[in-house]
């Protein structure tokens, strides 16, 4: 079977398929496509949707985590990845409520840094993907992809102010999945990679880190996602947007 993942690089969701894919043992080719080429490319490979991750498995073109999750079980079942209704629900409200926050968070931070640290941030990101030139030189210019892409995510102050008021709760939520049992166990499923990938993001960011460290959340997102998908994004929100320490 010919499998090609297309990606962006740095995109959570795009390592979620990737390791969906080594997690089934299914060789693939990886494409990293260029950020903000990636809409009139996907177009042009006959792709309906706009976003990454998107699979061509045979020629079968899916789009999207989900849907990708699922063409996996259906072309290997074993081990499955959706392997009940409280693991189907896990990764829809980790793809649904979760997955957008870190990536807004990630525009809006590389709007805002100041330009060493903007630079430096970005060449973390693009870190082991293949960009079309020096990775140094991409990172140098990302402010006007950090601009479309902001607005392609609604990374908006109001937005992004509204995820870190919010993020507690979702940080509490992943625990007490991990507690259910629903993630976390022995065998990986379909949510574990959904959910890890976007904590995974959000332990990036220097700010969240009292939010997110040495919770069952981190530890589960450092089992899941190796250590060289490793965003860093130092302190770039406003204080008074940060949920208070006791809401952590
Ligand atoms: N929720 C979907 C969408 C993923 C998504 O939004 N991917 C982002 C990269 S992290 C993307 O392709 N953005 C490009 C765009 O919106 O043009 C999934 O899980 O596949």
């Amino acid at each position: 079977m010919a499998v090609k993942l297309y990606v962006i690089p740095g995109s959570h969701p795009s390592k979620t398929a990737e390791l969906m894919l080594e997690h089934k043992g299914i060789p693939f080719k990886r494409v990293d496509l260029v950020t903000s080429m990636h809409r009139p490319t996907l177009k042009v490979l006959g792709f309906p949707g706009k976003t990454v991750p998107a699979m061509n498995a045979d020629g079968r073109k899916v789009q999207g985590t989900r849907a990708i999750s699922r063409c996996l079980d259906e072309i290997k079942p074993d081990p499955p990845l959706l392997s009940s209704d409280a693991v189907e629900a896990a990764e829809r409200w980790g793809d649904d409520e979760l997955q957008s926050v870190p990536r807004r968070l990630a525009w809006w931070a590389l709007l805002h840094l100041s330009g060493k640290d903007r630079t430096e941030a970005a060449r973390k990101s693009l870190e082991g993907y293949r960009v079309g030139m020096p990775v140094g030189l991409a990172a140098r210019t990302v402010l006007p992809i950090a601009k479309v892409s902001s607005r392609y995510n609604n990374a908006t102050d109001e937005k992004v102010r509204a995820d870190l008021a919010g993020l507690p709760e979702k940080i509490d939520r992943v625990d007490a999945m991990l507690a259910e049992g629903v993630i976390g166990g022995e065998q990986l499923n379909a949510a574990d990679f959904q959910i890890a990938t976007s904590t995974k993001l959000l332990l990036g960011y220097d700010d969240l880190k009292p939010y997110i460290e040495g919770r069952p959340a981190a530890e589960h997102a450092r089992r899941v996602v190796p250590a060289d998908y490793d965003p860093h994004f130092p302190p770039v929100f406003p204080k008074d947007w940060l949920p208070s320490a006791s809401a952590a």
